[in-house]
């Protein structure tokens, strides 16, 4: 267990049921002083389907943590928090009721069976990179670019136009 918390964002996404009252549930139950505390938010995003596009729009956010949990520790909170909030695994990629993926930890570099960090999609991805540059613009990715930098290539690109504020 690391000594002084590290900052670590977590994006948070939900396409099934009530999904603003899943993301807000799992902000609140994410929040776990003084292992995990989350100083942090973005607002909500209402963004379509990447990957598997035939599903209901999800709505995305991320967090910042600070945490003395490890990694796999906070993997393991994570993925009991998702069960507590009735996340039944199917399809990958497929709908769900509640989704907490570590984006970044610290500075941070694994690749572990069951554990990839930084999350090794995060940087094509609109919907965690707006909502990103919202709360922690100045966030280096593994590339060594900011997420402010990387969230302005990919709206050049016309990648915005997916995600769109609550
Ligand atoms: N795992 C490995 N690395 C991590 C990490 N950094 N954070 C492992 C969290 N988990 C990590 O995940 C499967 C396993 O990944 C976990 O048990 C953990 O050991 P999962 O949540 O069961 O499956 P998944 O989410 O379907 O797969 P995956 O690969 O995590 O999917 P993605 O890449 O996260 O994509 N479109 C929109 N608009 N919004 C979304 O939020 N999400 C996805 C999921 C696809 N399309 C989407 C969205
Ligand atoms: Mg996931």
């Amino acid at each position: 267990m690391p000594e002084e918390p590290v900052t670590a964002y977590v994006g948070l996404g939900a396409n099934l049921g009530d999904r603003e009252a899943a993301i807000e549930a799992a902000l609140r139950a994410l929040h776990w002083p003084p292992d995990v505390m989350v100083v942090r938010r973005s607002s909500l995003y209402e963004t379509a389907p990447v990957g598997v596009t035939d599903q209901p729009d999800f709505l995305n956010a991320v967090a910042e943590l600070r945490t003395t949990l490890s990694p796999r520790e906070l993997l393991a909170r994570i993925l009991q928090l998702e069960r507590q909030l009735g996340r039944v695994r199917t399809q990958r990629w497929g709908p769900r009721v509640i989704d907490i993926d570590i984006l970044l930890y610290g500075d941070e570099a694994l690749a572990e069976p069951g554990l990839t960090v930084p999350h090794p999609r995060m940087a094509e991805r609109a919907f965690v990179l707006r909502p990103l540059a919202e709360i922690a613009p100045e966030a280096k990715l593994p590339d060594g670019e900011t997420v402010q930098k990387k969230w302005q290539f990919l709206a050049e690109r016309g990648n915005n136009t997916s995600v769109k504020p609550v």
